[in-house]
């Protein structure tokens, strides 16, 4: 449709895609249920002082046993569209396919008939940053194997799980994985080096999940297959500036994607402060046969964004790492606050976000595949940051790029990673003081289904 048929204001697209999204360890539990390999994140719960509280994901929402409560909520929510992910450990214990455990597969294969019996699509993501620890044995995502079991596990999925399943990212958030997981100075002697290691490899393996799909099952099965890339709005903090705000972040992933290599910005700045620095290049190369093989491996953007940074130049001397690479980030001390320090509420920045999509990477068809805020302390279910968060980002989703999808973060409250239970992102509140773990709507839940019943916004 050219840009004069989209609806004019108020409204999306008629096929707009409405979705929540969870992630396996974050809400499934079970962690040893039925033949479950451990996976990194249970290795790291249980390891003391890693996780606030001490929390860990042992019974999470204890999702694995409630899959009929997930889909009822999601039914009240009136989405067409939900959002998982697999936990590759629970599928193949060790994470090779040496061995297949049938009961863990079988709880998705429950999980997806009974969302299609309801109506709603399965969005599913291959990684949501639970890494089999049989494979962080190996090396993880440091060792370029990993690309081949991660080709052989999405060959496994696509095979069962396919033919019901339309809608496939492979990873959730690179950016994070290689520099959550593996940046900030573990490894002696070049600490630099890792994040771009890893992020070399985590391209390649979903450049050769995409291919596999799309040589192998797209004809069969005619679903889309993306990636989710992650990106805080870089608002230079001078007004009269245009930082380079995009390369070593959304860039960092999205340029061999949507455009081909590493940019050149990035493997300038790199090479030039590698050397000054007396260290090898830190930034690993792609042939020009894996140039031409990474780039063009999307069927649409997939976004994540939750808030924005104001950005400015930073001279870190001879360091050499990926945080001196890049440039300084603060926030503004007048962006109304969340239950996440990192995470101030700033519509205005979805909607430069996308539009610096649009024009960067081709108009590429948008999925803003999470989006949402958290509280934290005291429960009260009239969430009003959430309802004001969610009023306005969608509000500014309305203007500008190609959006065909929406998603919000989360359906419920669940494990948020380092912080524990302590930051709620949900939409229904989860009682965890309850041996039920009773599921309550928030206020926002009427705020997002009456967005999504108007498909939009009442006139
Ligand atoms: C998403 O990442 C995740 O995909 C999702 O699983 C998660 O629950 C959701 O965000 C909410 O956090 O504390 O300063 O070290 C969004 C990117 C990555 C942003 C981790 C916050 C921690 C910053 N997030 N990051 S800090």
């Amino acid at each position: 449709a050219g840009e004069d048929e989209l609806p004019l204001y108020g409204h999306f697209r008629d096929d707009m895609m409405w979705s929540t999204a969870t992630a396996s360890f974050q809400i499934e539990g079970g962690w040893r249920a039925d033949g479950k390999g451990l996976s990194i994140w249970d290795t790291f719960s249980h390891t003391p002082g890693k996780v606030k509280n001490g929390d860990t994901g042992d019974v999470a929402c204890d999702s694995y046993h409630r899959t009929d409560e997930d889909v009822r909520m999601l039914q009240a929510l009136g989405v067409k569209y939900y959002r998982f992910s697999i936990s590759w450990s629970r599928v193949l214990p060790d994470g090779t396919t040496a061995h297949v455990n049938e009961p863990g597969l079988k709880y998705y294969e429950n999980l997806i008939d009974k969302l299609l019996q309801a109506g709603i699509e399965p969005q599913v993501t291959l990684y949501h940053w639970d890494l089999p620890q049989g494979l962080e044995n190996m090396g993880g995502w440091q060792n370029v194997i990993m690309v081949e079991y991660f080709t052989q596990y999405a060959d496994l999925m696509f095979s069962r799980l396919g033919p019901k399943v339309k809608r496939w990212i492979t990873f959730n958030e690179p950016y994070i994985v290689a520099n959550l997981g593996y940046g900030y100075g573990n490894f002696a002697p070049d600490p630099g080096v890792i994040p771009y290691v890893v992020a070399h490899h985590l391209i390649k393996s979903h450049a050769e999940a995409w291919h596999l799909y799309n040589d192998k099952y797209r004809a069969a099965q005619g679903g889309q297959i993306s990636i989710t890339l992650n990106a805080d709005w870089a608002e230079p903090r001078n007004p009269y500036k245009q930082e380079d705000i995009d390369q070593f972040f959304l860039g960092w992933f999205a340029h061999p994607i949507y455009i081909g290599d590493y940019s050149e910005i990035m493997k300038t700045t790199i090479r030039e402060r590698s050397l000054a620095a007396g260290l090898p290049k830190s930034l690993p190369e792609f042939t020009p046969e894996e140039v031409q093989r990474i780039n063009g491996t999307h069927d649409y953007f997939g976004l994540n964004h939750y808030t924005t940074k104001l950005i400015f130049p930073i001279d870190y001397g001879l360091q050499q790492n990926y945080d001196a690479d890049g440039v300084g980030a603060v926030d503004d001390w007048s962006w109304l606050d969340s239950g996440s320090s990192w995470l101030k509420v700033t519509p205005f920045g979805i909607r430069r976000l996308l539009n610096h999509i649009k024009n960067t990477y081709g108009n590429p068809q948008i999925l803003i595949t999470e989006n949402g805020v958290s509280e934290k302390g005291p429960v009260d279910l009239n969430d009003v940051v959430r309802q004001h968060y969610y009023n306005s980002y969608i509000n500014e989703v309305l203007k500008g790029a190609d959006v065909r999808g929406y998603t919000a973060w989360s359906l419920m409250d669940n494990f948020e990673w380092a912080e524990g239970y302590s930051e709620r992102f949900g939409l229904y509140f989860v009682n965890r003081s309850d041996p039920k773990l009773t599921r309550t709507p928030k206020v926002s839940v009427q705020t997002f289904s009456t967005i999504i019943r108007c498909n939009g916004f009442v006139d």
